[in-house]
């Protein structure tokens, strides 16, 4: 039984790839510093793990964490934008530096391949539209700027060292698990709270604008293929659904599926806000084989059903 690392496994998307890592007969080890990730996203996982609570500034838990390990999904980081641009030195810190220790940790334990987190933050306004991985990159923010470097190291490595690596570019991730309270949550964590009780929601500017939203299963998926698949070694690989969904068609969607109207409140748009965001995932589709499984209407059911 292969032994698979997950960092950040107590957090929204590393839990669903310990579930499905489980499910498919893997040993799963995780590395957490529960700083917001929760030990409830693992409850009912447990028993079935390793859990290494410790943190990627630390070499020694490093050491411990990627020790006759397989596949390390990197999932960890300090994830809000917000808060690199208060504080760039701990995103880099955490994102980057974590991320190096992280692939040396592995390069000396003789891990066959790395799987690391990036974010579509690398494109940052850029107005083309899809945004395919040829794009000049533009990041906008220290923690655009960390998961660009993240992605860079991943690659450089494999390029380098008897090390396999391959960076995913998520776009919106959605699901079960996301954590909708903060300011800063995704969306559609928010909207789902919110239609749940028939709540208010707030929707910065006119909601025209638009993202292309992925559901957190097909993000898991996307993660496996990426485990495997020999031509993924040293790419950049945008991970999303490849169409784009305005908030008023959110809201919409969301109206018809609790058969009640979601009351919104218009707010100014958000300072640094882009307006539409579209990936082309032919590079997913050809090295990975990859192809969304799950159609937005369905991810938001399982995601108020959560
Ligand atoms: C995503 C990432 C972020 C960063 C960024 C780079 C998520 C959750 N965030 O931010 O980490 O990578 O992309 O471009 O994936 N909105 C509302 N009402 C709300 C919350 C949001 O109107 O209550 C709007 C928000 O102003 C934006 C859109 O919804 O126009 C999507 O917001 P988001 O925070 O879900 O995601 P995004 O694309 O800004």
């Amino acid at each position: 039984m292969p032994t698979s690392l997950v960092t950040g496994g107590a957090g929204f998307i590393g839990s669903h790839l310990v579930e499905r890592l489980l499910l498919r007969g893997d040993h799963v080890r995780v590395l957490d510093n529960f700083s917001s990730g929760h030990a409830a996203n693992l409850a009912p996982w447990r028993r079935s793990i390793e859990l290494i609570e410790g943190d990627l500034r630390d070499p020694a838990a490093l050491a411990r964490a990627t020790a006759g390990v397989e596949l390390v999904f990197h999932q960890a980081a300090l994830p809000l934008v917000q808060q690199s641009v208060d504080d760039p030195a701990i995103t880099n810190a955490v994102n980057v530096d974590g991320t190096l220790q992280l692939l040396l940790a592995a390069r000396g334990a003789g891990v066959r391949r790395v799987v690391v987190a990036s974010s579509a933050a690398v494109y940052g306004d850029d107005q083309q539209l899809p945004k395919h991985e040829e794009l000049p990159i533009q990041p906008l923010s220290p923690y655009a700027v960390s998961k660009l470097a993240t992605e860079q190291y991943a690659c450089v490595f494999a390029r380098l060292y008897p090390l396999e690596a391959v960076a995913l570019r998520y776009f919106n991730v959605f699901g079960p698990r996301q954590d909708p309270r903060s300011p800063y949550s995704g969306v559609i964590a928010r909207f789902c709270a919110a239609a749940r009780t028939g709540a208010e929601v707030t929707i910065f500017g006119d909601g025209s604008q638009s993202r292309d939203f992925v559901a957190v299963a097909d993000v898991v998926h996307a993660n496996l293929l990426a485990g495997d698949a020999p031509a993924a070694n040293a790419q950049v690989i945008n991970i999303a659904r490849g169409e784009r969904t305005s908030l008023l068609d959110l809201v919409r969607l969301l109206e018809d599926l609790t058969a009640r109207p979601l009351p919104v409140r218009f707010a100014p748009a958000r300072s640094g806000d882009i307006l539409h965001s579209l990936a082309t995932i032919d590079r997913a589709r050809v090295l990975l084989g990859f192809a969304p499984q799950v159609s937005l209407r369905e991810g938001l059911r399982l995601t108020l059903e959560a």
